[in-house]
């Protein structure tokens, strides 16, 4: 039997996947634990009955668990970590919260009109933490095999990237050598080429509210 999961299509095409980072941390948690899953692209633009029924809030990602469809990446990659241990992607609690400021800092430098704020520098000393950390414990977060903090950054990084490149012609800087070769690493995954939405329509899903 396998799973099923409704994630994010892409704007504008609802045969395509789509550009949502928490449906890719789901997909991605299936996909380096090689659990068999079945694939329900939704359009959130135009959310189709069955799933509203499943998931009244409306948000994917969503699992279909036991017969019950359970809401939220958190929850999910949890679930499915308590399900199929193996390989393990527990990250140890000295390390889980590595990274976990570096997403909300991006999207406020991304939509920031004001380069007096701060907010290129608040992401900037986010990335330059991450940098330290891999330094000292790298290449992963939690050392040489990737762990769930790694799955839930890696769409981050690859929305920031893509995100702060086209609509601020920003990169992240050369001297965070970590945190490259880490981007790297995590973009060139088997899990992360197939799970990956296209760079347009992460372009096109961070365009109404660069532009708001
Ligand atoms: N906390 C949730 C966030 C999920 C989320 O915000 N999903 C967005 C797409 S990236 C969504 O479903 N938006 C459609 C809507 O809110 O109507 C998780 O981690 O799964």
């Amino acid at each position: 039997m396998s799973l099923e999961i409704c994630v994010k299509a892409a704007a504008g095409d609802p045969e395509i996947l789509g550009d949502c980072p928490f449906s890719q941390r789901a997909l991605l948690t299936l996909e380096e634990k090689k659990i068999p899953y079945q694939m329900h692209l939704i359009n959130v633009g135009d959310k189709p009955q069955w799933f509203l029924e499943a998931n009244p809030e409306g948000k994917v990602p969503v699992l279909k668990y036991n017969d019950k469809w359970v809401p939220d990446s958190d929850v999910i990659t949890q679930l499915l970590e308590e399900t199929y241990p193996d390989p393990p992607l527990c990250t140890p609690s000295e390390h889980a919260s590595v990274g976990s400021k570096i997403f909300g800092s991006f999207v406020k430098f991304l939509k920031s009109k004001d380069p007096s704020d701060g907010s290129e520098q608040a992401l900037l000393d986010e990335l330059k933490a991450l940098d330290e950390h891999l330094k000292a414990h790298g290449p992963y977060v939690n050392g040489e095999n990737i762990s769930a903090v790694d799955v839930s950054l890696a769409p981050k990084l690859y929305h920031l990237e893509v995100a702060l490149g086209h609509f601020k012609s920003w990169t992240v800087p050369e001297s965070l050598t970590y945190v490259h070769d880490y981007m790297k690493l995590l973009f060139a995954r088997e899990s992360f080429g197939k799970t990956k939405a296209a760079k347009e329509h992460v372009i096109a899903g961070w365009a109404p509210k660069v532009n708001a």
